[in-house]
């Protein structure tokens, strides 16, 4: 972790999401990724990388602000693209902003409610997760999707309540393009 009193400059290469110096890189395969999808992976594709997060470390304390890119892969199981596995705020309240660098994208919002949102992510949008909203992101298109992503020190990540529940939509990728369908998996509260 920095010493985030301290005023720093990391740089980033904006079209590859990699952040010199980086304080933490996670990585993401499709064996991370077991029972996100409606469909297994096929066995051909091995375990594939699905995504990379670059994340630059500060306390966890709403005095500050985590910063990270996101790298996601192309690529699809079954009909739906590759993804995160979307997470809401361990503190519901947290907010956060993504700003695309690359490729094509959907960040899919959800609420415990059960109410949904789906905003674009291509270079230059700003997207805007309130508290309360979990978000997950999703490349629909043939080339990395690259993001960066600010949001509140002591949000925290609660992955449980995706990976029990689901999100309500899907992006499929159908024959007029990538559609948002209802997930019939998704068990609302
Ligand atoms: C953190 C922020 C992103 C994600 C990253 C990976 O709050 O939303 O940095 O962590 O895109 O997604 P996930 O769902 O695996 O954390
Ligand atoms: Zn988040």
């Amino acid at each position: 972790m920095r010493d985030a009193v301290a005023p720093f400059n990391v740089l980033m290469e904006l079209d590859k999401g990699v952040l010199e110096p980086t304080d933490h890189t996670k990585r993401r395969h499709l064996s991370d990724m077991h029972g996100m999808y409606l469909e297994e992976p096929d066995e051909a594709a091995g375990d594939a990388l699905v995504y990379t997060v670059h994340e630059i470390v500060v306390p966890e304390s709403p005095d500050h602000i985590q910063c990270s890119t996101t790298i996601l892969q192309p690529g699809r199981v079954g009909r739906e693209f590759f993804m995160t596995k979307g997470h809401f705020h361990e503190v519901r309240g947290r907010s956060e902003v993504y700003l695309g660098l690359r490729g094509e994208g959907r960040l899919v919002m959800a609420t415990e409610g059960g109410d949904h949102a789906v905003e674009h992510i291509v270079p230059g949008s700003v997207s805007y997760v309130p508290g309360g909203w979990a978000h997950r992101s999703v490349n629909i298109g043939s080339e990395l999707l690259v993001f960066f992503a600010a949001y509140v020190g002591d949000a925290g990540h609660d992955y449980a309540t995706i990976e029990d529940e689901g999100l309500p939509v899907l992006l499929t990728d159908a024959p007029d393009g990538p559609r948002v369908e209802r997930n019939p998996r998704y068990t609302q509260r």
